[in-house]
């Protein structure tokens, strides 16, 4: 990590050389620069594995090098040849690995054996898997009510592990799935049925082949699924409409040199991305989507008086929608004055945007954490389905709406039944299926599940996959609240802040990544996920287990219930795990949109699963799609403090959620250090701050609960006045638990009212 603290403004564009240099020094740091490039020619492939990294669509043809820096780098950190052996373990007592940073506790490398925390040395020693399931079985019988245990997922588990996973906890007698969706595009999960009927995206990647506009909201392409750079790349190219609608002029917007396009690698040119970037502010979406849809109504109003043809697309709306008058009669009692100090974007800009989406055919809306993460998550997803709406543009070729999904399977684990809130026809079919009765109350989700934990309710945590104390909220009392639990466990490949978080029993649980081969009774395995395109398709490891006690996820799965569940139990956990073409047939079973599942992963690229609203099929009450009107502008609870910021948390080039790859962030110009805020220059002078003061960032809490991180390094940058920006996860700390969105419950980290103060104690070690 010897990088210099430096911050140095990036001029080139996103991509290019600077890329693959990035990948190449990922690969070296791991120490398989060779090995690794042969895992990596396996990524994406027919008959390889799917990337960890993203969601975003594979082609269906796809290049020799169907891989990006960040995919490339998330391949690294797996395939590494560095160890955490439990002689690391034996080495280091649990308060001394308090010490280590998260990016020093990953970079020990794979974990190979089962650990349990011993309190009397305070280190974990090795346990052997029997003995592991055993007390996970033995806390598990113990509980006075099954709902007093809680079961998350993070989004890389496989739909065949997440599957065997649900079955375990709701035999067991919970529906308590905290999941990392729940902090992500949950506000998707649930803004869109209400107005489409479906929660997902209804576009494929052929789509944006067709489209003549595409809008990116609150998501950074080039760092979080790059791979979509290309897609993004040939639309300008063919000379499609992008713009973009972000605090930060993220550079991979502006323009892109494609790594794999030789002429523009060896001429050094690029090609421009969005025509225009609109730098909304923090938590202005709802007052910026607001104003383009009423200067759309405001040009079919005119349009129409003036005998030309209307703007906004009436056939579809008469014919598809409900809602029409109130939407239009919001819109008109909404001011420009107050749209345009709520977005911080001018009317004539706005209606520069929604003059190039009212011209074109086929538009498609992109959207990520900036529109989710936020109390008005919901509310914000919902003005985006009008927007597509109102042109009719759901269901076309080359139309649509697009959320982008974050972990590469996280959809799938949501369809093949990662909720806490099971529809009646799922936990029926899990009855028809397996003859036991699954609990119907519906769950915790993960701001639930915490506050249960905060109370002291919940006392046993199972952890597949994530690093679950890093990633949520609210540290100081949700880490207090963990290291109370009876028992925490995680399925994990490395080590991480969750691990040392623990409660007074423990357990690591180390299990396969998805480059290596996993091999059962009934020989090798594949496993499938579902990308941000409703795609499955068959992933398949070949590089060695990183140790030879390692496990799958869906059989440490199976351990686990097989121990806790015993001989009553109506699955046939053993032969599920030899073969898991059976675990196929059962996802199958209860799920018939997977009719014919193990046949349809041999096809290459897999198959689609269909959303209705594509078909223009509205599953809603009244059969319709709905026009939602959102009351107002979104302002958040009254935040008197004249010297109130909105702060948004966000990744950096080079991290993975909490996972670290280095402290860099190229694109932003920052290196060597993630202690830094992003803030313009007219408000750096309103408090009197130069750059590179040293700023305690405090949260304008309303519970009374001070909340604060120290010592960040004030970087100027252009940027909304009256927001700022840090990373994810340092600033967890500042986002209050009970800060989401009512309706989703996803935690506001990309809203958090805060004030600055000049740090007076010396920063030491920052
Ligand atoms: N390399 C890499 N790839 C990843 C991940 C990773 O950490 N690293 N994470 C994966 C996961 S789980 C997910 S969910 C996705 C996340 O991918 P993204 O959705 O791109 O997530 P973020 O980078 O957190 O934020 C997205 C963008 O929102 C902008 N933004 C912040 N606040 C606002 C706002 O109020 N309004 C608007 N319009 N924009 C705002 C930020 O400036 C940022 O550019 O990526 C996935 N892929
Ligand atoms: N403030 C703030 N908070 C946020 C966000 C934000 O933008 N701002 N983003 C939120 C979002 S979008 C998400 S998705 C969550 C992420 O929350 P999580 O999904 O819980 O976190 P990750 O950092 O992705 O988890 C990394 C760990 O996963 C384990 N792992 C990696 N690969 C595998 C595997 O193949 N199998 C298993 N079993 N384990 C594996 C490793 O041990 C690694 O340490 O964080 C959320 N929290
Ligand atoms: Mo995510």
């Amino acid at each position: 990590m010897g990088v210099v603290k430096t911050i140095r403004p990036y001029h080139e564009p996103a991509g290019g050389w600077g890329a693959l240099k990035a990948m190449g020094t990922a690969l070296a740091e791991q120490d398989i620069a060779l090995s690794g490039m042969a895992t990596l020619a396996r990524m994406n492939q027919h008959g390889g594995f799917d990337c960890p990294g993203c969601g975003w669509a594979d082609p269906k043809n796809p290049s020799p090098f169907e891989y990006c820096e960040n995919g490339g780098k998330a391949v690294a950190w797996e395939a590494t040849t560095k160890r955490c052996t439990p002689d690391f373990f034996a080495a280091h007592t649990v308060s001394e690995l308090e010490a280590f940073t998260d990016f020093e506790l990953e970079m020990q490398g794979r974990l190979t054996h089962p650990m349990r925390y011993d309190a009397y040395t305070d280190t974990y020693v090795p346990v052997s898997w029997d003995e592991a399931f055993a007390i996970v079985a033995r806390h598990l019988k113990a509980l006075p009510d099954p709902n007093m245990a809680d079961f998350y997922t993070s989004g890389r588990a496989s739909n065949e592990a997440a599957f065997l996973y649900q079955l375990f906890a709701r035999e067991y007698g919970t529906n308590n799935f905290p999941d990392c969706s729940n902090m992500c595009h949950e506000a998707t999960s649930v803004g869109l049925p209400q107005s489409l009927g479906v929660g997902k995206g209804t576009v494929l990647l052929e789509d944006f082949e067709k489209a003549d506009c595409i809008f990116i909201f609150g998501q950074n392409p080039g760092t979080n699924s790059p791979r979509m750079m290309t897609d993004l790349r040939n639309a300008s190219r063919r000379g499609a409409t992008i713009l973009s609608f972000n605090p930060f002029r993220e550079r991979a917007l502006e323009r892109f040199q494609a790594p794999q396009n030789p002429v523009e690698m060896a001429t050094l040119t690029s090609t421009p991305i969005s025509q225009r970037l609109y730098q909304v502010r923090v938590g202005g979406d709802v007052a910026l989507i607001k104003g383009m849809m009423k200067r759309m109504v405001e040009a079919d109003e005119s349009a129409r008086t003036e005998g030309r043809g209307p703007v906004l697309d009436w056939d579809f709306i008469h014919g598809h929608t409900i809602g029409i008058d109130a939407l239009i009669a919001d819109l008109k009692a909404t001011q420009w004055g107050d749209i345009e100090r709520k977005s911080g974007i001018a009317r004539a800009d706005i209606a520069f945007a929604a003059d190039a989406y009212m011209k074109a055919e086929r538009a498609i809306l992109v959207f990520g954490m900036g529109i989710t993460q936020h109390r008005h998550g919901t509310q914000n997803v919902q003005q985006l389905a009008n927007l597509a709406l109102l042109r009719g543009n759901i269901g076309r070729e080359g139309a649509g709406i697009c959320p982008v999904r974050g972990h590469s399977n996280v959809q799938g684990d949501r369809t093949v039944g990662i909720t806490e809130v099971p529809s009646d026809a799922l936990l029926d079919a899990l009855e028809a299926r397996f003859g036991f009765s699954p609990p119907r109350a519906p769950g915790h989700n993960v701001v639930t599940a915490l506050e249960a934990m905060v109370r002291g309710e919940a006392r046993v945590f199972i952890g597949l996959g994530g690093n679950f104390a890093a990633a949520i909220p609210d540290w100081e009392q949700t880490q207090a609240a963990m290291r109370r639990l009876d028992l925490t466990v995680h399925i994990a490949t490395k080590l991480n802040r969750s691990h040392i978080v623990h409660g007074r029993e423990a357990l690591i649980l180390p299990c396969l990544g998805r480059t290596e081969l996993d091999e059962q009774a009934g020989g090798p395995q594949a496993v499938t996920v579902e990308d941000s395109m409703s795609m499955v398709h068959a992933s398949r490891g070949h590089n060695r287990p990183a140790s030879e006690q390692l496990k799958s996820e869906p059989a440490i799965i199976a351990g686990m219930a097989r121990a806790t569940l015993g001989a009553g139990s109506r699955v046939a956990w053993e032969e599920l795990i030899a073969d898991y073409a059976r675990i196929r047939e059962d996802i199958e079973a209860v799920f018939p949109i997977f009719q014919g599942y193990n046949e349809r992963i041999k096809e290459p690229g897999g198959f689609h699963l269909t959303s209705l609203a594509r078909e223009r099929i509205w599953a809603t009450p009244s059969g319709k799609a709905n026009l939602l009107v959102c009351e107002g502008l979104c302002e958040d609870p009254a935040v008197d403090d004249p010297q109130a910021l909105w702060l948004t948390t966000v990744r950096s080039h080079d991290q993975y959620n909490t996972t670290l790859y280095s402290l860099s962030d190229r694109y932003r110009g920052v290196y060597g250090q993630r202690d830094v805020l992003f803030l313009n220059e007219t408000e750096m002078n309103r408090r009197g701050l130069k750059a590179d003061d040293r700023v305690d960032i405090l949260t304008l809490s309303q519970d009374g609960i001070a909340r604060a991180v120290r010592g960040f390094r004030i970087v100027p940058y252009s940027f909304p006045d009256g927001s700022c920006a840090a990373y994810y996860p340092e600033t967890n700390p500042l986002v209050p638990l009970y800060a989401h969105d009512p309706q989703s419950f996803t935690p506001s980290s990309k809203g958090v009212p805060v004030r600055l103060v000049k740090t007076t104690t010396q920063p030491g070690a920052q």
